[in-house]
């Protein structure tokens, strides 16, 4: 055989530095070599013609891109190709370590000057912090050497070969190389040199690396400090008093560093020369009696799983996006980051040791592909890859080991099992014996420090909770998370709560990281935003990427906020003895004094009084009832609720003062009764029309043609939604995977056989069967219409026939109304949407919408927007209005589309609004759960088909109630 090509052997560089510390605070000078680059892409790898990179070749006719950036998202009209979507599959044939032919290279090239005052003397290193997937590098026409490994930094030496004056940087960067084996990412596929590219100047002698350990004791209160250093230097840390020679170790009293109280101590090192600013974080994480813990506490992972991801620019992200993520999370009480599935831009981690964030750090490591192949040549698990993997470790630990927020090692990302993730295991715990290593994808856990799992069931986390799984002995001694739980996709995740409650039962279940932290959805020119399939791509996993808390503009998605209430790190809750509220402290090492308790008293959602609720500055993990004060007056019949918030005391870096962090509701008083109703009027029947009170109905159907004086429109019982992309579940779990049953079994096409319309003095009843085509089982629905004259009362009846194979998707009427009534007001859970496995985070209250705000922006439309625990909702506009009560209470959804216009929609842009407002006003709706990729809904929240009965009462709202909006 020939020799292999440089960009397919199995050799991951040649020519780059030993890795070192990545620092932003260095005295080095230093030219950002970011900008508009000349560019050239071809289809094809040509390995022979480097005619480009030559002194003096003439680029006139290139294009030019901007680096940081990919190619493939610039350029018009997709003429340099574009963006790619895969889960697990390799887009070309797997045969490690060639490529296609096929394969987009990207020549690149930039001139340019020193500045003034650049140093004379010394080196020079050409720093790249990413280029997917490989890089060949020249600088003035000599070639400086190559490297693989996209999302890793990597340096040459060139202070010879650097001029003062038009210096010709040239880049060949291929899109596949045979470290795209080692990147199967769940992700797009995006080349390009798409993090910084910098030339630092490094003074005579100056250090190779440099590696800051510092512990704490906290049976003592101190940390010892050693910085090492290849060169002789000195260290000085003013706060401390400390000023010692590199290499020497110190203890001194120090306060140590956690993600909830992140105290560093600013440091510097002065070597060969340089001046490196230090931020030393004290702090110890080790396993200890099975359980993780940092300074001699347990410590709670309420974490996501982070990508690198910006809906323009894709992975090639900028220090406001890393600083909105980093503030993002530390306002939705997240504590915690995976760098799935490669170590992130340099400056994140800098963002998370000043901010507070335990991070896993995870190498640059996929080997998903060969699952497909039953692992055959997986490349973790065959000897010619070792260097190359290790090469990764070592990427991985050297730029980001003086990081006090890295508190774990990940090897990477489901690669299966070998005896290559052994030896990096091996090295990482050689160079670095201060964390412990993480890898979830061999369940022997050989080579790791915890037991990391992704999706069980709650079931499952529980048996392991009580170290009764079976499995390896050495296994149940370890502390168990989840790096991965709780698919973010669509609609949901669902089961969050339940999750939770076990991590804060079983000791060793020391949380998890959701999946996943935003939606890489790509801003599409037709589609608004476009996931996989929408640029062409043969093979592609569609909408799977779209899978985050956050929307792909990074507003935080319903899922965020629930996910916000369920971590709270304060439990606001009833508290045993009446008149009392119980506050528990569930923070790992801060107690509360960060934060100011207050007090709101509500009736029927109104605002009746608040004040300041004085709650004792419990320690971590302490609970105190803290008594209420006396209740205020409520009006007669109206429901009587505390609200008490903890909100931050003073302004932190991440939120002012005042930003709420947890919250909890109190009834004040047992829920009162169902009114009364009062005598019934009888129906009047009148030219096929039988008028209710305020209602009139068709005499034949004995549906609703007017409520409240507004026209009505396909009236029904409804058990159809959109599925959502939980309900459509994942392919290997064809059995629950509701959305393709519920379709196959034609929910969304129900038949409907009037038998019959009783009118008597007491109220119309009208009997109906609804059933899908094709099938024996139905429902037998009762309607009861009554009226005193003012109001119209309509009692539903539900009573399944047949063997119901399946859960229904809800279950309530839907009735078509004018879309002119477009402002919504009602007295319920709120302010977002909520379904029952996901509604930690509604709060009983007052609020109001429009019609559009109540809609959930899925990327990929599907059932949303439903309002929990409603009492009573108003809808007006025009000068007219109608208002719906509860017996107690129901869910809704109003949106300007059926549920099958929902259902085929693909992407926003393809719902219009019509004419017709559809309100659907349920009794009862189907869990979300997480089997997208995770379990499906909890037993208790599925909606069986059962015998079920539940009432609503329809009121005008003349114009003058309309206005008023009472
Ligand atoms: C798991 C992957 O680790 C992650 O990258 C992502 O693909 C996620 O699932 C789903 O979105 S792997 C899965 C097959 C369990």
């Amino acid at each position: 055989m020939t020799d292999l090509p440089w960009y397919t052997s199995f050799a991951p560089e040649q020519g780059t530095l030993p890795p070192r510390s990545w620092t932003a605070d260095s005295d080095a000078a230093r030219l950002p070599l970011g900008g508009d680059w000349a560019f050239r892409l071809s289809p094809a790898a040509d390995a022979a013609d480097t005619s480009f990179a030559a002194p003096g070749f003439d680029a006139g006719g290139w294009r030019t891109v901007a680096v940081p950036g990919h190619w493939v998202l610039q350029g018009k009209d997709g003429e340099f190709g574009g963006p790619a979507y895969t889960n697990v599959l390799y887009p070309f044939p797997v045969d490690p370590p060639f490529v296609p032919d096929e394969n987009p290279t990207g020549d690149h090239l930039r001139r340019f000057d020193l500045p003034d005052g650049w140093p004379a003397g010394g080196g020079a290193v050409l720093r790249f912090d990413g280029v997917e997937s490989c890089a060949r590098v020249w600088l003035n026409g000599t070639e400086l050497g190559w490297f693989k490994g996209s999302r890793l930094a990597h340096e040459f030496a060139v202070g010879e070969l650097l001029r003062e004056r038009d210096n010709v940087l040239a880049v060949r960067v291929h899109q596949w190389s045979s470290g795209s084996y080692l990147e199967d990412q769940d992700q797009w596929w995006l080349p390009g040199i798409f993090r910084d590219v910098t030339l630092l100047h490094r003074p005579e002698g100056a250090p190779g690396d440099f590696f800051v350990h510092a512990s704490y004791d906290h049976r003592t209160g101190t940390g010892d400090l050693r910085v090492d250093c290849d060169v002789p230097g000195r260290v000085r840390v003013p706060e401390l008093g400390l000023d010692v020679a590199a290499g020497e170790s110190v203890t001194v009293p120090v306060e140590p560093w956690s993600a909830e109280v992140p105290r560093l101590y600013e440091g510097e090192l002065t070597a060969g020369g340089e001046r490196i600013g230090l931020r030393i974080g004290f702090r110890s994480v080790y396993v200890e009696d099975g359980v993780l813990k940092a300074n001699g506490r347990r410590i709670l992972f309420r974490g996501v799983n982070r990508h690198e991801f910006h809906p323009e620019t894709g992975r090639a992200v900028d220090l406001e996006t890393l600083r909105a993520d980093v503030e993002l999370m530390k306002r939705h009480n997240i504590n915690a980051v995976r760098t799935s599935h490669y170590p992130p831009h340099p400056a994140f981690l800098d963002l998370c040791d000043s901010y507070g964030l335990w991070v896993i750090d995870e190498g640059d490591l996929e080997t998903h592909g060969f699952e497909e192949l039953g692992w055959r040549g997986n490349p973790v698990d065959d000897e010619r890859w070792t260097p190359a993997l290790l090469d990764r470790a070592a990427r991985l630990v050297e730029r980001d080991k003086n990081h006090p927020s890295v508190v774990l090692w990940s090897l990477g990302n489901e690669c299966g099992s070998g005896a290559g993730l052994g030896a990096m295991a091996r090295w990482i715990r050689d160079r670095d014996p201060s964390r412990p290593v993480h890898y979830e994808g061999d369940r022997s856990c050989r080579d790791v420090d915890v037991y990391s799992r992704m999706y069980p069931p709650h079931a499952e986390v529980a048996e392991i909770g009580r170290r009764e799984d079976e499995g390896p002995e050495h296994r149940r001694a370890l502390p168990f998370i989840l790096c991965e739980y709780a698919h973010a996709m669509g609609n949901g995740p669902g089961g969050l709560s339940e999750y939770q409650r076990l991590f804060e039962t079983y000791e060793r279940c020391q949380g998890g990281f959701v999946w996943e932290w935003i939606d890489h959805g790509l801003v599409h020119p037709v589609h608004g935003y476009g996931y996989g399939g929408d640029f062409g791509e043969e093979l592609h996993d569609g909408n799977f990427v779209c899978d985050g808390l956050l929307f792909p503009d990074r507003t935080p998605s319903p899922g965020l906020v629930e996910y916000k209430k369920v971590i709270e790190p304060v439990r606001i809750e009833p508290g045993e003895r009446p008149g009392t509220v119980a506050v528990t402290n569930l923070h790992d090492v801060a107690d509360l004094s960060g934060l100011a308790f207050g007090w709101e008293f509500l009736a029927d959602g109104r605002l009746v009084g608040a004040g300041t609720l004085d709650v004792p500055p419990l320690s971590a993990g302490e609970r105190a009832e803290v008594p209420l004060p006396a209740a205020p007056e409520v009006p007669e019949g109206a429901e009587p609720v505390w609200t008490v918030r903890a909100v931050l005391a003073a302004d932190a870096p991440w939120a002012p003062a005042g930003h709420e962090v947890a919250w909890g509701q109190v009834p004040a008083a047992p829920a009162t009764a169902p009114s009364v109703r009062s005598v019934a009027v009888p129906p009047v029947a009148e030219g096929g029309r039988i008028a209710v009170g305020p209602a009139a109905l068709d005499a034949r159907t004995g549906a609703p043609l007017e409520l409240g004086g507004l026209p009505v429109t396909g009236f029904g019982l409804d058990v159809w939604r959109a599925p959502t992309d939980n309900d459509e579940g994942a392919p290997w779990q064809p059995d629950t995977r509701y959305g393709p049953l519920w379709r196959e079994l034609g929910l969304h096409r129900m038949r409907h056989r009037t038998d019959a319309v009783e009118v008597t003095d007491g109220g119309v009843t009208v009997r109906v069967r609804v059933a899908p085509a094709a099938r024996d089982i139905g429902l037998a629905v009762t309607y009861r219409w009554t009226s005193d004259g003012t109001v119209t009362h309509l009692g539903v009846d539900v009573r399944p026939e047949g063997a119901w194979p399946v859960p229904l998707p809800r279950l309530g009427v839907r009735l078509g109304l004018p879309a002119v009534l477009d402002r919504v007001e009602w007295y319920g859970g709120g302010p977002g949407e909520a379904y029952p496995d996901t509604r930690a985070a509604a709060r009983l209250g007052r609020w109001e919408s429009t019609v559009a705000g109540l809609q959930t922006p899925y990327v990929r439309p599907q059932e949303n927007g439903a309002r929990i625990d409603t009492r009573w909702l108003e809808l007006t506009g025009g000068g007219t209005g109608l208002r719906v009560a509860g017996d107690p209470s129901f869910w809704f959804t109003a949106r300007r589309w059926t549920g099958v216009e929902l259902d085929a929609a693909a992407h926003r842009p393809d719902l219009v609004p019509g004419d017709t407002l559809w309100l659907n006003l349920d009794h009862a709706l189907h869990g979300i759960g997480s089997q997208s990729c995770g379990p499906g809904v909890l037993p208790e929240y599925r909606l069986e088909a059962a015998p079920s009965a539940f009432a609503f009462t329809f009121t005008a709202l003349g114009a003058a109630a309309a206005e008023s909006g009472a």
